[in-house]
């Protein structure tokens, strides 16, 4: 069913606590942990414990949990005393595009500068 954990989804399982992770913040909706290869003196990784593929379906399927990621984006930049100086959010959506993790999560980067236009 849409949502229901995948027993071959690495993120599934760090939402279970099957697979271990540096957690920083957790919601009734969320989960939010620092990425294993970070790009940036912060970079967390906020996820719904539902499961959807990218930002985009999970949105379609359930808007207020996507704002809740968005939310929580927003409180792991404070909590890392990165939103004065400008962080990213980022929602990388298919394989073009850099997505190797098929569970939805924003990537919160900041703590450094940030060029535009992203590579
Ligand atoms: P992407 O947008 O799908 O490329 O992001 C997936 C991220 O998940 C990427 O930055 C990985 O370093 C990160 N990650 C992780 O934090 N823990 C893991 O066990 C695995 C990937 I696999």
């Amino acid at each position: 069913m849409a949502g229901e954990p995948q027993s071959d989804c690495l993120f599934c399982k760090i939402v279970s606590g099957d697979i271990p992770a540096t957690i920083v913040r957790e919601s009734e909706t969320t989960v939010a942990f620092r990425d294993i290869n970070p790009q940036a003196p912060t970079h967390v990784l906020v996820i719904p414990k539902v499961h959807y593929p990218d930002a985009a379906s999970l949105a379609a399927a359930e808007p207020l949990i996507a704002a809740d990621v968005l939310r929580e984006a927003g409180e792991v930049a404070a909590d890392e005393k990165v939103d004065g100086s400008g962080y990213r959010i980022i929602l990388n959506t298919g394989s073009g595009a850099g997505q190797t993790v098929f569970h939805a999560h924003a990537h919160v980067l900041g703590g450094r500068g940030l060029q535009w236009p992203p590579g």
